[in-house]
């Protein structure tokens, strides 16, 4: 026994039809998860961010250091801050720094240095890595993978608001520095990425874009002759 201490898992297993079913209708929800920037600006419920941000936290994450810290900013003021210093980064990307290759793999979005979606959004989740985790006694941990613990809450942040029915679009300005300072978080943090969230502006519209097939993103090593399930 571990000096930790231990719980027994919850696990539930299913039997095989429901075990299809489940991950066929979770693909086909997820099928529908597109990125969205153009925005409602009708409020949301905060009940839906909150328990989002819980789905987050139960990431997996090196040395369950949950190296995350997840900030969420309605007020209007904070915002317009936010897209003013955004548009003033993009525009050093869009009209210096970006290579040709990346603005041509960049036409089909249809994106340039404007983004009024930072203010039409009703909220902006920042996404924060901590580099270093201060416990509750208030001791200093470093962290472990923290790029890596963090992708994945993202990930189960972005699905878990898709699935309860809002929309939301991962959006990272270059540099991102200044989000730390305008959300006064310390340095022991570094800004992630902006997660927009709200409902689709009415007649909203998104790229035609597809997505690659399993052969293209999945390789399967089996043992010869062994029937496929
Ligand atoms: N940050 C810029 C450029 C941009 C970069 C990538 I990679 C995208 O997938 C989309 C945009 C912008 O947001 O316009």
């Amino acid at each position: 026994m571990s000096e930790h201490g231990s719980v027994p898992l919850e696990f539930v297993e299913y039997g095989p039809a429901e075990m299809a079913e489940r991950s066929r209708s979770f693909y086909e929800d997820m099928l529908r998860r597109r990125s969205v920037r153009e925005f409602d600006e009708r409020p949301i419920p905060r009940g839906v961010i909150e328990r989002s941000l819980r789905a987050a936290g139960t990431a997996p994450s090196g040395a369950n250091m949950q190296p995350w810290h997840f900030v969420v900013v309605s007020d209007p003021e904070t915002k317009r801050r936010i897209r003013a210093l955004s548009e003033e980064a993009e525009r050093g990307f869009y009209e210096e720094r970006a290579s040709e290759e990346w603005l041509r793999a960049l036409e089909p979005l249809g994106t340039d240095a404007s983004k009024p979606f930072l203010e039409e959004a009703p909220a902006l989740i920042v996404v924060f890595t901590e580099n270093h985790s201060v416990d509750e006694r208030g001791e200093k941990h470093k962290t472990y993978y923290p790029m890596e613990s963090v992708g994945i809450a993202t990930g189960v942040l972005i699905t878990a608001l898709h699935l309860s029915g809002l929309a939301t679009l991962v959006y990272t300005p270059a540099p991102m520095g200044f989000l730390r300072e305008v959300l006064g978080r310390p340095d022991t943090e570094r800004p992630f990425l902006v997660l927009a969230v709200g409902y689709p502006k009415e007649g909203c519209t998104v790229p035609s874009v597809d997505r690659k097939p399993l052969e293209r993103i999945a390789t399967f090593v089996d043992p010869e002759g062994e029937d496929r399930r």
